[in-house]
């Protein structure tokens, strides 16, 4: 094990933490750890404490086992891929007809929903990635772009600010440099954010602002479709940067709808005040659709809980569990996986 003292800063300012230096052993003496930058089908780069480097892969290397922001050990010498060390947090999502889950992004502290004033705001959308985030353990901010382009974003925050309980959200322009000193709380050094949403909604124009880089280096951007907002996926894959303030930044393309599965506490932390009524229901097992002595819809005809908001909940939850792998137990009883053992 590394002492604390001898962890260079620039490790720190990675986001290196306890957590990962208590997975080394005297084994991986020589090597280095470094975190993904970028993966593609056949080749990954990893950011390390003297910059970023194409990492030499072994053979038959499934590099959709990684997901960017792993921390993995490297050897210095030959850019050799060594092992990848736990995540602390793993994004990842199911994609139509895919066995496996596809990784968004891992070890993130924050996740940052990105949505704007305009027709791309959708309350039911950011529930989705809420929940998902509840779940997987990062701190959500819903990050409402385009600010500039409305005469009032009081209708648009208040949309989104009820959705949970204590939801951070912020408003701002994209493309100014103030969009950085809004964020700047999440943004500290070694925290690592990452940007998620539709396409068109900003999140390369974020990045490039945060990261202040040159016209050459920046992140690629598209202009939206002026009928529907909608964007032209102009992103097509993610990727982990440093930015000026210290923090790690992961850009990712947007994503049409995200499904959901495994949020079963995600959704319970999302949709707090209909778990704390459910125990009054007559019925341990109320599905708050037509049983009698429902507390749930005695909320929403008593008009202290919003019946859109019930709505969607039912269809989240009849998603979750319509996707969430059963497993046979012993003497062949069906249960649910535990809520975190999806690494
Ligand atoms: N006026 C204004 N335009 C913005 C703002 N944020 C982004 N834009 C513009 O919106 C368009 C889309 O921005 P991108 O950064 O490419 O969006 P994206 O979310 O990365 O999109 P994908 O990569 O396709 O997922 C570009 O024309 C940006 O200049 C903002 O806050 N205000
Ligand atoms: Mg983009
Ligand atoms: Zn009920």
């Amino acid at each position: 094990m590394v002492a604390d003292d001898q962890i260079p800063q620039k490790l720190l300012a990675l986001g290196w933490s306890p957590f990962f230096a208590d997975q080394l052993t005297e084994e991986d003496a020589g090597l280095v750890p470094m975190r993904i930058a970028t993966v593609h089908r056949a080749k990954m780069s990893a950011l390390g404490a003297s910059g970023t480097v194409r990492l030499m892969l072994p053979p038959l290397c499934n590099t959709g086992a990684y997901a960017v922001g792993d921390w993995v050990l490297v050897d210095p010498d030959t850019a050799d891929l060594g092992r990848r060390l736990d995540r602390r947090t793993l994004l990842q999502r199911r994609t139509e007809g895919a066995h496996q889950q596809q990784l968004i992004a891992a070890n993130v502290d924050t996740l940052f929903i990105v949505s704007s004033c305009n027709d791309d705001l959708n309350p039911a959308r950011l529930e989705r990635y809420l929940a998902l985030a509840n779940e997987v353990g990062t701190t959500p901010v819903v990050v409402l772009t385009k600010a500039d382009q409305v005469a009032d974003v009081a209708p648009y925050r208040d949309q989104v600010t009820g959705l949970q309980r204590g939801l951070e959200v912020v408003t701002l322009n994209g493309n100014s440099p103030e969009a950085a000193q809004i964020l700047a709380p999440w943004c500290g050094i070694g925290q690592t954010v990452a940007l998620v949403g539709s396409s068109g909604v900003g999140k390369s124009s974020l990045l490039n602002t945060l990261t202040e880089k040159s016209e050459e280096e920046a992140q690629l951007t598209g202009s939206i479709r002026e009928s529907d907002a909608k964007g032209r996926h102009t992103t097509t894959s993610r990727s982990l940067h440093a930015i000026a303030g210290g923090a790690l930044v992961i850009d990712t393309p947007g994503i049409r709808t995200l499904h959901v599965s495994d949020i079963t506490s995600g959704l319970d932390q999302l949709f707090a005040e209909i778990s704390e009524l459910a125990p009054d229901c007559k019925f341990r097992n109320c599905t708050h659709v037509h049983e009698p002595g429902c507390a749930v819809r005695a909320a929403v005809a008593a008009g202290s809980l919003d019946a859109a908001r019930l709505e969607r909940w039912h269809k989240l939850q009849e998603e979750n569990a319509a996707n969430t792998p059963v497993v046979t137990g012993a003497r062949g009883n069906k249960v649910t996986r535990p809520a975190g053992s999806r690494r």
